[in-house]
């Protein structure tokens, strides 16, 4: 019998209903996972957060498919499922443009003061007189760092409304008709509004850190779409506080960072890792992931493959 385990829970949108063709086995923690028959997993699902944890490689002899919900592979281990003839499937294209849109969306609100704006008229600020000028977004420079699917979004609808867009990634793309620049930093100095949306993991490991942050400079914007280890939250704190940058659009921190408390006061968007969230986007990486565990049962070919 072929059997699906399924590692955590997925965060499917209300109203989704889930195929009643399959049959899923929830292991959400490490007791659960041991109280698994290894014998006859053919599939693993899981989501960019929780990934797979390390000792479950080999755990399960034949195992044909991990699906991940959702675009970040960091906590995924590409070799080890190679080394195990493991093919993983995640969700890329479905979640790009509201990614991209989120990006962008921190971007104009910071650049328009929108938060404050929004805390002007709740106050009845207009005793305090009018409410101050923000930045055009027309003719400002967007630093994207990594220029991948999102990236590539998001320097698309930049260059819509009107801005100038530079990228840095690992190599030149010289299909891109954008200013490439060889380090973050240098990006950094260059732009008004510095993007991050590499993936994670040990080669983006705090690549913002104080001297990119000094860089972008004290009229200078900084948004992170990207996982939270790219940023060095002490760094950023730091930056914010003393002017040193001019305010951040922040979609992803460490669940324990202290990050949203230590930054009341300043120009500082939050958002709680909304970037997939959407009914739309949701529905169609759930679709993907089922689509694919079905696959696995009928021995069918796999779609969206990392590897
Ligand atoms: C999801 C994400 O919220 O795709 C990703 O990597 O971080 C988000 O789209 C995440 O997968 C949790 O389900």
């Amino acid at each position: 019998m072929n059997r699906i385990v399924q590692l955590t829970p997925l965060p499917l949108p209300a109203g989704y209903t889930p195929p009643t063709d399959i049959a899923i086995e929830p292991a959400f923690d490490a007791a659960a996972l041991d109280a698994v028959d290894p014998t006859d997993v053919v599939a693993l699902v899981t989501h960019s957060i929780r990934g797979v944890p390390s000792d479950v490689w080999g755990r399960f002899p034949d195992l044909r498919l991990v699906a991940n919900f959702g675009v970040g592979l960091d906590r995924i281990d590409l070799d080890q499922a190679k080394q195990h003839g493991v093919a993983v499937s995640y969700t890329p294209d479905h979640l790009t443009a509201d990614v991209a849109d989120l990006a962008i969306t921190l971007t104009l609100d910071l650049l328009r003061r929108v938060p404050a704006a929004d805390a002007f008229v709740r106050r009845n600020g207009w005793s305090e007189g009018p409410f101050g000028l923000g930045t055009s977004a027309k003719g400002r420079r967007v630093g994207i760092i990594g220029l991948g699917r999102i990236g590539k979004a998001i320097a698309a609808r930049a260059a819509a409304f009107g801005m100038e867009v530079g990228y840095t990634a690992r190599a030149a793309k010289p299909a891109e008709p954008l200013a490439f620049f060889a380090s973050t930093r240098d990006l950094a100095a260059w732009a008004d509004v510095l993007i991050a949306a590499v993936p994670g993991g040990a080669d983006t490991d705090r690549m913002i850190d104080a001297e990119v942050l000094a860089a972008l400079g004290m009229t200078g914007l900084f948004v992170n779409v990207a996982r939270s280890s790219v940023v060095d939250e002490d760094a950023l704190v730091a930056a914010l506080k003393e002017g040193i940058i001019a305010g951040a659009g922040v979609e992803l921190f460490e669940a324990a960072s202290t990050l949203p408390s230590r930054l009341t006061d300043q120009n500082v968007i939050f958002t709680p890792h909304i970037g997939s969230a959407t009914f739309q986007t949701r529905s169609a990486m759930a679709d993907s992931v089922f689509d694919n565990v079905r696959a696995a049962l009928k021995g069918e070919a796999f779609t969206d493959l990392a590897v």
